[in-house]
C-alpha cells in the first residue's frame, strides 16, 4: 500500500467496495445523494462543500443557496458522515478586530486543517469574485483574514502543511463572471497573511478536450512519500453548455509548482442522474477528500448539479496507478512555472 502522510485514521470513513462493473478509478456511493434538495427551511439545495474529520464525528461547511439562490456558508455535523445535522443560520464571521463580518456571498467552501487551525477558504465578493479565507479553532468562533489574494479569483486550496516553510495556496486566476479560461496557480506565505512568489501549476488543454476549457482545484492535496496526489475539476464546453469533471495531479513534493503526473482522462464524469439533471446540469465540483491513512481509503465529497451533495470513493494505490500509468504532460506542467 503507498504510504499516505499527514493523515489521520478514520475507521468509520463512509465507505462501498467497487462495484464490478464501474470501468473507471472512482465509483458513486449507493446512496447518493447524501445531501438532497431542501435540506432546511429557505434552503433549495446544498452542494460543493467542505467535510473534515474530527474526534471521531464530521463537520461540514457547506455551501447552501437560499431560496433567492443567494450562496452563504453553513455548518453541518454528522456521526457518520453521510447523515447530517445542519445548522438552521448561516456562519457569523467577526473580522480580525472582532466585529461582525457578512460576506454578501459566499460559496465553493474548502475546509483544512493546517497546524492547529481550521481554514475557511471560499469565493467572496471583493470587488468582484474573489477568495475568502476565514480561522477557526473550536468551530464557534470564525475570524475572517484580510483579502490574500487580488480579484478576480475562485477555488482556493491550502495545502495541510508547510512546504519548505512556507504555507501554500493553490487558486484559479478567474475574470469576473463564468471565466471561459483558466489554469491553477500557487502562491505562498510565511504567516497566510502576505501571499507571493506566485507560480503557474497546470494548465488547460490537453490532448482530451474534457479539461480543454479551464480547470480549477478542488480538495486539499494528500501527501504521499514521493508528491501530493490532487484532485481538481477539468471544464469542457459543448454546444450545451459546460461540463464539470474531476480529474488527478501528483504535484512535486518539494516544488508543487511543478506537476509530476497528470491523468490525461477524467476520474469521473457527470454520468449519474443526480450529476446530469438539476439546477446546473452536468456538474461534478470536488471540494474534499478524506483519507483513512491505515487503508489507504479516500471518500470524496462532491456537488453534483449544483444541486446535490454526493460522495464517491476511491483508494490511493488504485487512484496514484491509474493517474500515473495515463500520464501526459500538459504545456509547461513540469515547468516552475515562475
Ligand atoms: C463554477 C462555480 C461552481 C459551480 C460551477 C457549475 O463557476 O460557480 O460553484 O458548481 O460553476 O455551475
Amino acid at each position: 500500500m503507498i504510504k499516505v502522510l499527514g493523515e489521520q485514521s478514520i475507521p468509520n470513513l463512509p465507505w462501498e467496495d467497487k462495484p464490478a462493473n464501474c470501468p473507471g478509478p472512482i465509483w458513486r456511493y449507493s446512496g447518493n445523494p447524501v445531501i438532497n434538495r431542501h435540506p432546511v427551511d429557505k434552503i433549495a439545495r446544498i452542494f460543493n462543500s467542505g467535510v473534515i474529520y474530527k474526534d471521531g464525528k464530521y463537520i461540514g461547511v457547506f455551501r447552501a443557496e437560499t431560496i433567492a439562490s443567494l450562496p452563504h456558508l453553513r455548518m453541518g455535523y454528522s456521526d457518520d458522515g453521510i447523515n447530517w445535522k445542519i445548522d438552521d443560520h448561516e456562519i457569523n464571521f467577526v473580522d480580525e478586530d472582532g466585529n461582525p463580518y457578512r460576506p454578501y456571498y459566499a460559496y465553493d467552501p474548502r475546509l483544512v486543517k493546517v497546524e492547529d487551525a481550521y481554514y475557511i477558504i471560499w469565493c467572496t465578493e471583493f470587488y468582484g469574485p474573489a477568495l475568502g479565507i476565514a480561522r477557526t479553532y473550536d468551530f464557534k468562533t470564525f475570524v475572517r483574514l484580510e483579502n490574500p489574494l487580488l480579484p478576480f479569483n475562485r477555488n482556493g486550496v491550502l495545502f495541510p502543511r508547510k512546504v519548505n516553510g512556507m504555507y501554500k495556496l493553490i487558486s484559479r486566476v478567474s475574470d469576473n463572471g463564468h471565466t471561459p479560461f483558466g489554469d491553477i496557480f500557487i502562491s505562498e506565505s510565511p504567516d497566510m497573511r502576505y501571499w507571493g512568489r506566485h507560480r503557474h501549476v497546470m494548465e488547460k488543454g490537453g490532448n482530451g478536450w474534457w479539461q480543454g476549457l479551464k480547470i480549477g482545484g478542488g480538495p486539499a492535496p494528500i501527501e504521499l512519500e514521493d508528491g501530493w496526489l490532487m484532485f481538481y475539476h477539468g471544464v469542457i464546453n459543448n454546444c450545451n453548455g459546460y461540463v464539470y469533471s474531476i480529474g488527478g495531479v501528483i504535484l512535486d513534493k518539494d516544488e508543487p509548482s511543478i506537476v509530476k503526473y497528470r491523468c490525461k482522462y477524467y476520474l469521473m464524469t457527470p454520468e449519474a442522474p443526480y450529476e446530469e439533471v438539476g439546477f446546473v446540469p452536468n456538474v461534478c465540483f470536488p471540494c474534499t477528500s478524506l483519507v483513512d491513512k491505515d487503508t489507504g481509503r479516500i471518500a470524496i465529497y462532491y456537488g453534483a448539479a449544483d444541486t446535490y451533495l454526493a460522495l464517491a470513493f476511491t483508494t490511493v494505490d488504485e487512484v496514484v496507478k491509474y493517474i500515473k500509468e495515463n500520464h501526459e504532460g500538459i504545456g509547461r506542467d513540469a515547468d516552475l512555472g515562475r
